[in-house]
């Protein structure tokens, strides 16, 4: 076996990467020209006219996230039809030239502000592929166009958490394929907004491979550098202009990142899993869509398995032709967001004592899993197949385990498996692979014991621990 393994282990998030993770889930806003014509990509020749959102209501958008248990939203400020939802100084295809509060409007500085009123965080989707500016398909043209754009939305609107650009690139009028300088929007993002994440086609974060919501046993955040080339996403993301296919796990490599899939690989980087799905069919509003909502069970089966498996969450809910998330997305969201409170209701390992088969010194105590101050637990290199007993101190019932490595120090933990004592024995519960960022043990049946152990059984090179949390449902 090769030894990359080990390199991949030194291999760490960047400080903006690791406070990205942090938020886990948050939402995705398509809203434009799109919404009103009942389209999912429009070709840039409808009238501005037609942009109209009668009872727009940006607050409305932040307290139905929040209520959804969302951290943040982004929004979608350009889709490929090239209307801006911003009166950006370059175009005069914008709200400026709707109806919309007779054109003095700005959708971006409203629900800019309405999540900072409640507390998400805010990101900006630019499309590159723009079917509008005539300038798109020429080139430098095109390219300062858009960097242009971006300045205007990397500095009016605050700071934002992620800057999400897909890999769209598809005819201009004049017939030409415009080449993205990415080199240069990456410039320019990092000057104007350093905490923001460049995603999908950017350095920072990795688009899962599908928009089904279909995660990866085993998803890895170390993976080979080719995986953020934008050109790669480009070709993966946007291989033919059906739909469907993107729709389908297609063919999403499986594994990207175990010693096997790494071994003959040279450069690794640190590039964590985004999974982007559409509360409904598609990504803008239509009213026939309006009883196809995901259902409570699917979204929590997608939550649990994204957020719960080493990735972030990012669930589109499109905003109708009023202005505002409609009612039945809104129930929906409601319930799914006090789902996941009754999910992780009762944490019953608040008060248990935490002892490990090893330590690496006394700064890494296993007495720090259970502590909130950032410290964590490191076992001793020695300790080939490390072990975390949980204590209770009494019987209880649980039937989630709630695990976070250390990621500050890297991905390290390959498989473990969770016991729960019966009878005075350690019992096999589950077994499962990488843990990461974080990972959720979602138990079918609830289970009672005094005393639950987790066995390390496969490890790179340091094996840590941050937190565990143990939870029983209401
Ligand atoms: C894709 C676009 O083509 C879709 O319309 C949607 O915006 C999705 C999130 O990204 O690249």
């Amino acid at each position: 076996m090769s030894d990359t393994y080990i390199k991949a282990a030194e291999v760490v998030p960047s400080k903006r990467q690791l406070e990205w993770q942090k938020l886990e889930f948050y939402a995705f806003c398509h809203f434009g020209m799109n919404t009103f014509t009942d389209k999912e990509w429009g070709d840039g020749t409808d009238s501005p006219e037609k942009f109209n959102p009668t009872d727009f209501d940006a607050e409305q958008w932040a307290r139905v996230i929040k209520s959804g248990g969302m951290r943040g939203l982004i929004l979608t400020c350009k889709h490929h039809d090239g209307f801006c939802l911003w009166p950006s100084k370059y175009t005069d295809y914008s709200v400026a030239a709707s109806p919309f509060r007779n054109g003095n409007g700005d959708i971006v500085k409203e629900v800019s502000d309405a999540c900072r009123k409640y507390g998400l965080k805010f990101g900006i989707y630019l499309s590159p592929w723009d079917r509008h500016e005539s300038t798109y398909g020429q080139g430098e043209a095109y390219n300062e166009y858009y960097k242009n754009q971006l300045r205007e939305l990397l500095t009016n609107y605050g700071e934002l958490f992620c800057v999400w650009l897909d890999g769209a690139c598809g005819e201009g009028k004049n017939g030409k394929v415009q080449q993205y300088d990415w080199q240069g929007y990456y410039k320019v993002i990092r000057e104007l907004q350093p905490n923001a994440v460049i995603s999908i086609s950017g350095p920072d974060v990795r688009w899962v491979g599908n928009e089904a919501g279909v995660c990866r046993e085993s998803e890895w955040s170390v993976v080979p550098s080719y995986l953020a080339i934008s050109e790669y996403t480009a070709e993966h993301s946007q291989k033919e202009d059906s739909k469907k296919f993107r729709k389908k796990k297609n063919e999403m490599v499986l594994d990207l990142g175990s010693r096997k899939a790494i071994k003959n690989e040279n450069d690794l980087i640190w590039y964590p899993a985004e999974v982007d799905t559409s509360l409904r069919p598609g990504w803008f509003y239509h009213k026939s869509e309006d009883m196809r909502q995901k259902d409570l069970f699917k979204l929590m089966r997608i939550y649990l398995s994204s957020v719960g498996g080493n990735s972030n969450l990012l669930l589109n809910i499109p905003p109708d032709t009023s202005g505002q998330i409609c009612k039945n997305d809104e129930l929906v969201l409601d319930s799914f967001g006090r789902a996941l409170q009754r999910k992780f209701f009762c944490k019953v390992s608040e008060n248990a004592v935490f002892t490990a088969s090893s330590q690496s010194d006394d700064l890494h105590s296993a007495g720090n899993i259970n502590e909130n101050y950032g410290c964590f637990w490191q076992a001793a290199e020695n300790d080939k197949k490390p072990e975390i007993i949980i204590d209770f101190g009494e019987k209880k019932e649980f039937d989630s385990v709630v695990l976070q490595e250390n990621i500050a120090t890297g991905q390290q933990i390959e498989s473990f498996t969770v016991y729960y004592e019966a009878g005075g024995k350690f019992r096999k519960l589950c077994k499962n692979t990488v843990i990461g960022y974080k990972k959720i043990v979602s138990l079918k049946e609830s289970v009672s014991a005094n005393r639950l152990k987790i066995v390390i059984d496969s490890y790179r090179v340091k094996a840590t621990m941050l937190n565990i949390e143990v939870y029983m449902s209401k």
